[in-house]
């Protein structure tokens, strides 16, 4: 397997950041959407640059789909990062703005006009989604590709809150390697620009490392081989995914993977434990 560090900031996410950087002094907070599969990889170092002092609140999102002692160990962490409040959600929970409408009041002093609150991502992270959960009405367009979201809109959600939609962005170099894997295996890049055998075989080595039983019942395997593309083409084989000659589909094969860790096939999967991260460098 290649481990090669992924780069993918189109234009469209250059003009994403400059637009936030242009209405960052007009918002009294930031509230940025991490994955809580991922809450290193998919925290975005151009977010803090950006928001400077401005308070911000961390929503570890799809947390139905994380491992809920991994996620306590992340909550823990970020909670004893300063500036950062962090909290943990998903999108089946109902009680989201009474927990941000509270946090907002011990983080901003009371004025004259509604709170600006400006939501902040990787793409395909959810923001959106805690947007229309906060307005109580569908008003920003979801949907499960990266840059859905195209530009900034304002969202009045009471006479005390308003919200900005931004564009999801990433940055220029996804460091560490992995770190660029993980956010292609849940989706933050566009799967026209992912090699998908590539990632494909990064989560199959993952989840045949941490979560062996799980991915040997999905796929009705009774033993795991330990190269990538041996397993990749097991998988191939059992689903029936078979080319010309005989052989496994290996791109189905991949595609298949990566659709079912996605679509949360294998139970609650957290991809990086706190120890698994190196700083950023
Ligand atoms: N399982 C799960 N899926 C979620 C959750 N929140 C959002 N989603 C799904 O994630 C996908 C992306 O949601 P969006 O709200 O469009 O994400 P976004 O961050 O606005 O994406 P861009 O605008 O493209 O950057 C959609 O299919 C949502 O239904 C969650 O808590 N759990
Ligand atoms: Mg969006």
């Amino acid at each position: 397997m290649s481990s090669s560090t992924i780069h993918w900031f189109p234009g469209h996410m250059a003009t994403a950041r400059s637009e936030i950087r242009k209405a960052m002094p007009g918002v009294d907070l930031v509230i940025e959407i991490l994955d809580a599969r991922i809450p290193f990889s998919s925290e975005n170092p151009l977010v803090a640059e950006l928001r400077g002092t401005k308070p911000c609140i961390q929503i570890l999102n799809k947390a139905d789909l994380a491992d809920p002692a991994v996620t306590a160990e992340w909550l823990a962490i970020k909670a004893a990062t300063p500036g950062i409040h962090p909290l943990v959600h998903n999108h089946k929970q109902g009680s989201l703005l009474r927990t941000v409408t509270a946090l907002i009041k011990t983080l901003v002093p009371p004025r004259p006009r509604p709170v600006a609150a400006i939501i902040v991502g990787i793409p395909n992270v959810g923001k959106s989604t805690v947007i229309n959960t906060l307005a109580s009405r569908p008003i920003a367009k979801t949907g499960n590709k990266p840059a859905i979201t195209q530009m900034q809109q304002r969202v009045v959600v009471s006479t005390e809150l308003v919200l900005v939609d931004t564009p999801g962005f990433l940055w220029h170099k996804l460091t560490p390697a992995a770190c660029g894997y993980r956010l292609a295996v849940t989706g933050a890049i566009s799967d026209r620009v992912i090699e998908h055998q590539d990632i494909a075989a990064f989560a199959a080595n993952f989840l045949a490392d941490r979560y062996p039983d799980r991915l040997a019942a999905h796929y009705g395997l009774t033993e795991l081989p330990t190269e990538e593309v041996e397993l990749l083409s097991a998988i191939g084989r059992r689903r029936g995914f078979i080319s010309k000659g005989g052989v496994p589909d290996l791109q189905r094969a991949a595609e298949r993977l990566l659709f079912d860790l996605r679509e949360g096939s294998f139970g609650a999967i957290s991809l990086e434990r706190p120890a698994d991260c190196l700083r950023r460098s």
